[in-house]
């Protein structure tokens, strides 16, 4: 088959991108490294751009390739261990590429430090058929599971050596975000029902503790209790996270709100009092955080609704007319004033960018379900990796079907979390997903 001309250039380019990064890439720096971000950047992009590389549609490469993305990302895999080296099996924060653990390295991390490795490592245990470093992730996310309090909520800092918490308060923002993500994530990937059980419980005390209206505030996880009062730009991934659930009406509502703040400012500043409706003094900055051009991708797959359609056009005007500077997109320091600052983070192009343009063409999904990693890395959903196809996946076992069946049954589509029927509004039957709390 002839492939278009638009595609033979992604092709090269990509062809192109696989030799430089094999002649010009090596982990054998001494270089102090954030694991997570290690993780979700780095080994998240091998291993994502080492099954394209590998398609059997050949979409991407066309040549010969030799896996020399795989062994970059085993590399780095196995100088990632020594950090999980701890009487807890939590993982320390940073590791040196070279030397491995630091004499009096810090030994605080975050939740989602430690909890959202499992995609990851575990996608690179598949590829390799070594398990040491899915194990490694698991046993890290296990503990911190048990590390739960009575309400299910978890804090936001711990101690990797004692497992003992050291900031209690907590929401869906900023160090806890992603391990929420990946414990559903994980469960669409990999099949376990473990990781399913886990989330619901999750996702239930989130929805119970830190909700209110169509806001999230933080809350301590011992009493369940409101702590602070505020939207983070992070937050904006979660209407994202609850379509994959199918929790729609939630995930539409609150993603309103973050709209309206956005076009309060023109973007989303990085931190908004929620009780005094203003920017937080100090934390004025947008670092072109792709949060909300997420979950308006998500809600539109889920909805079609053109409205996110507007939404998205209205990012990318805003993008272009406060940070689009010589040679790339630059962050706010400011958005009181857009003041810019010369920094592009790497989640820019590979999360904020692609988002966008998902939203306005999503060929490139059609023909294969994905999940994405935190870091936008697209991961197939493939049976092969499955100890047993979700429920949701045998077609004849689903419970509640929402609208006609889909032509192809993604997470997204297919709404994951069971579905309940509500009374009737106007008429027409109200259905919802089990995983919805609706306000009290
Ligand atoms: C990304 O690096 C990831 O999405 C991470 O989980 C938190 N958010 C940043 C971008 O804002």
């Amino acid at each position: 088959m002839e492939l278009p001309l638009h595609s033979l250039n992604h092709c090269l380019e990509f062809e192109r991108a696989v030799l430089w990064l094999s002649e010009n890439l090596s982990f054998d720096v001494d270089a102090r490294v954030n694991l997570f971000e290690g993780n979700i950047r780095v080994l998240g992009g091998l291993v994502s751009a080492h099954i394209l590389a590998t398609d059997s549609m050949n979409r991407l490469i066309q040549g010969s390739y030799k896996n020399q993305l795989l062994d970059l990302a085993k590399d780095l895999g196995q100088r990632f261990l020594p950090a999980f080296d701890t009487p807890t099996g939590l993982p320390y924060a940073w590791i040196n590429l070279k030397y491995g653990l630091m004499k009096n390295e810090t030994t605080e991390t975050s939740t989602s430090g430690c909890g959202s490795l499992i995609l990851e490592m575990g996608a690179l245990s598949r590829l390799t058929g070594d398990p040491k470093y899915e194990s490694a992730s698991l046993r890290a996310l296990r503990k911190l599971w048990s590390m739960r309090s009575s309400l299910n909520l978890l804090g936001t800092t711990l101690d990797v050596e004692t497992g003992e918490w050291i900031e209690h308060s907590s929401g869906i923002g900023a160090g806890v975000d992603s391990f929420y993500e990946y414990l559903f994530k994980a469960h669409i990937l990999f099949g376990k029902e473990d990781f399913w059980r886990m989330f619901h419980s999750a996702y239930l005390a989130v929805q119970k503790y830190f909700r209110h209206g169509p806001w999230y505030h933080e809350a301590d996880m011992r009493t369940g209790k409101a702590t602070y009062w505020q939207l983070t730009s992070l937050q904006a991934f979660w209407p994202g996270l609850q379509v994959l659930v199918g929790d729609i009406e939630a995930a539409n509502s609150s993603h309103r709100e973050f709209v309206h703040v956005w076009k309060k400012f023109g973007v989303l500043p990085e931190r908004y009092l929620l009780d005094h409706q203003m920017v937080h003094p100090t934390e004025k900055y947008y670092p072109l955080r792709p949060e909300l051009a997420e979950s308006t991708f998500y809600l539109y797959q889920a909805t079609k609704d053109p409205w996110y359609i507007e939404v998205g056009e209205a990012i990318v005007d805003s993008l272009n007319l406060y940070t689009k500077v010589e040679g790339g997109f630059a962050s706010i320091r400011d958005v009181t004033t857009m003041q810019t600052e010369d920094h592009q983070h790497s989640f820019f192009l590979a999360e904020t960018c692609k988002y966008l343009y998902l939203l306005f063409d999503d060929s490139f999904l059609v023909d294969r379900n994905y999940i994405f990693t935190t870091e936008g890395h697209p991961l197939p959903v493939l049976s092969a990796w499955h100890e047993r196809l979700p429920e949701i996946y045998i077609p004849s076992n689903r419970t509640c079907v929402k609208k006609e069946k889909p032509k192809r049954a993604s997470a997204m589509s297919l709404q994951v979390c069971p579905a309940l029927s509500l009374n009737s509004r106007h008429g027409e039957q109200l259905v919802e997903s089990a995983c919805h709390i609706p306000d009290a």
